[in-house]
């Protein structure tokens, strides 16, 4: 038996590639199961099962190529790099790895102990996807899944596909998601770390102005850079899947904090009611300065759910917030250019800070 090396064959038919073709091994018979699973995880392959007890071989015809293997994996991943190959049988005992230009059907498989059968078939990449040298299929703008056939449900998922490799400058642009209580895809914009960004702010020529009335805030404003996301959005996201709150300031010395809490919901999406757990990050630098915002509704100036019956604290602040009569820091608040409060309720603050933030953003972070 000669151990061929598979290299000229891969690196070849690596290029059929473009064809934006995915080779993958269906499971035909009698495949380990721990085995099986991880060669189809490493090559993002769909599993179809016949009867697992049974170990059979193809007839006897000659193969295209004979190999050793170590596994079925390797086995499969041979036939993966292989554009011509259609299916391969695998003997567990001898190591023994034959690779075939056709496939089978389970009634050709002849039963024979030791051999594992699997067979090969071609489908696309689905949503724009593209073919990878190693069968598996590369996803873009937020699809996921082993032919890029469904949305991602957050960025967290995105990040962890592998997807956040192939576009590179990710945090410069949104992709789609579907979280599981969304009837529609959302737009999100997805940080470095696999956060989802529901506000971001910086000071320039062209500031975005956050001193916006009701549907804004429900719908979401701004620009790619600048923006708020959108309570309904918040809604969707928060009641699929437990997320932290972190805030990111950055100040004009350059200092930068990350405050994190717990448990960050919106508990309805009438006035769209913040549940937000304690900080779970050391705040004594910074001092808490959200600890009001749990249990309060949201409002805007033309929405006023706060808690002061005298005062309408959107319109005092210029923004949109979960108040309560009213707030300790007003993060959608007017920014400068200077860094120097000027101790008003409508610029963007933090109780504590005699300097306003150059850049601030919210994330929602997985939690627990
Ligand atoms: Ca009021």
């Amino acid at each position: 038996m000669t151990r061929q090396k598979p290299s000229a064959s891969l690196n070849f038919f690596g290029f059929v590639g473009l064809t934006h073709t995915l080779t993958y091994l269906l499971l035909v018979l009698n495949t380990p199961s721990t085995e099986a699973s991880a060669a189809l995880e490493s090559h993002l392959l769909a599993r179809v099962g016949a009867d697992p007890q049974r170990s059979c071989k193809p007839p006897d015809v000659t193969e295209r190529t004979k190999i050793s293997a170590r596994s079925v994996t390797d086995c499969s991943s041979q036939c993966v790099a292989d554009a011509g190959c259609q299916s391969v049988a695998f003997h567990d005992v001898d190591g023994l790895c034959l690779l075939y230009d056709q496939s089978w059907d389970e009634d050709q498989c002849v039963d024979t102990a030791g051999w594992q059968t699997w067979v090969t078939k071609t489908v696309e990449c689905e949503n724009g996807g593209q073919r990878k040298p190693d069968g598996s299929c590369q996803c873009f703008n937020g699809y996921v899944g082993d032919t890029c056939q469904r949305l991602m449900e957050d960025c967290m998922e995105g990040m962890e596909s592998g997807h956040y490799t192939a576009i590179g400058t990710n945090d410069q642009k949104f992709l789609l998601s579907k979280p599981r209580l969304s009837p529609r895809e959302i737009r999100v914009k997805c940080n470095t770390k696999g956060d989802i960004v529901l506000q971001q702010r910086y000071f320039s020529s062209s500031v975005v102005n956050f001193t916006r009335g009701w549907q804004d805030y429900v719908d979401g404003f701004g620009n790619n850079a600048q923006f708020w996301w959108g309570l309904q959005n918040l809604w969707y996201f928060t009641n699929s899947k437990s997320y932290d709150l972190v805030l990111y300031f950055h100040l004009i010395n350059d200092t930068r904090y990350h405050p994190r809490y717990s448990g960050f919901r919106l508990t309805e999406n009438v006035t769209y009611t913040a549940s937000l757990g304690p900080p779970i990050v050391d705040m004594s630098a910074l001092g808490d300065h959200l600890k009001d915002m749990s249990g309060q509704r949201f409002s805007t100036y033309d929405n006023d759910n706060d808690n002061s019956t005298t005062r309408n604290c959107a319109m005092e602040y210029g923004a949109g917030w979960w108040f309560n009569a009213c707030a300790e820091a007003n993060f959608n608040g007017r920014m400068s250019d200077t860094g120097v409060r000027e101790n008003v309720l409508d610029e963007m603050f933090w109780e504590g800070l005699d300097i306003i933030p150059k850049a601030v953003a919210m994330w929602l972070r997985n939690g627990n």
